[in-house]
């Protein structure tokens, strides 16, 4: 199995924390998306990350990716079993991808790290300033809401709770933290998923990809013990994303 895409992504982190709950191995090129090349267009037509190959299926979107490996390789599985726990997993999923995927991703690490690093461009200040004091509040407020005091959503860690915490890791990239005075539930709640050995182990490799400028970050990544693919669709000039938002 490949996935293409950075270990800097909440997408991508989301679907190597749930090929490693699964125990399946796999290969990483871990391209930026606005680096992809022609062959990355074809593959992914919204020019986004991450991509999963697996034999000669190739899928786009981390909800699918992780919907099609709970299906083809069931053994432990990413969702509770009742089918009203399956659902509510479903949304807390739909809800981070969407919700914390617009203030988290679109809203501070493009405007903080995207912008500058990879098109030497501005970021929005009026943008980030909306992010951290309206935006992620809310997202928290209702997050402190629904997270258990203790353990994760549903019994054992499962897709639901990688797919929130994810974007607390990216956040941390640039220097968002959970206040814990005023969302603790939240706070201890984020902290022990991205504390689980699915999540834990992705650090160090993250942290690589995070200081090290795209064209060495291959061989700094595979120096760091990533299971890096013979083949990259990586290495083009940066061109700006085909959605919107
Ligand atoms: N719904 C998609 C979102 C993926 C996504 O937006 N990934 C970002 C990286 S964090 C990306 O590829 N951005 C490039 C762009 O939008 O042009 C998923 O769940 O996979």
């Amino acid at each position: 199995m490949k996935i293409v895409g950075s270990y800097t992504s909440p997408y991508v982190r989301k679907v190597l924390a749930c090929l490693a709950l699964k125990g399946l191995a796999y290969e990483i090129d871990p391209i930026v998306p606005f680096h992809g090349d022609d062959r990355f267009s074809q593959m992914s037509p919204l020019r986004r990350i991450p991509v999963l190959i697996d034999g000669d299926l190739t899928l786009c979107d981390s909800s699918v990716i992780c919907a099609y490996l709970d299906e083809a390789y069931p053994d432990r599985p990413l969702l509770p079993s009742s089918p009203k726990d399956r659902a509510r997993a479903r949304w807390y999923e739909e809800f981070a991808d969407t919700r914390m995927g617009e203030v988290f991703i679109w809203g501070l690490f493009q405007n903080l790290a995207i912008k500058k690093y990879v098109f030497g461009e501005e970021g929005d200040p009026e943008i980030v300033e909306r992010m951290r004091t309206l935006e992620a509040p809310s997202v928290l407020d209702y997050l402190e809401a629904q997270v258990p005091a203790e353990g994760f959503l549903f019994g054992d860690i499962g897709l639901a709770d990688i797919s929130i915490a994810v974007f607390f890791r990216t956040a941390e990239f640039v220097r968002y933290q959970i206040d814990a005075t005023r969302w603790p539930k939240a706070a201890a709640f984020v902290a022990r998923v991205l504390d689980h050995p699915s999540l834990k182990d992705l650090r160090v490799l993250e942290d690589a990809a995070l200081r090290t400028p795209p064209p060495q970050q291959r061989d700094v990544l595979k120096a760091a013990g990533a299971p890096i693919s013979a083949e990259s669709l990586g290495g083009a000039p940066p061109r700006k994303g085909v959605m919107a938002v």
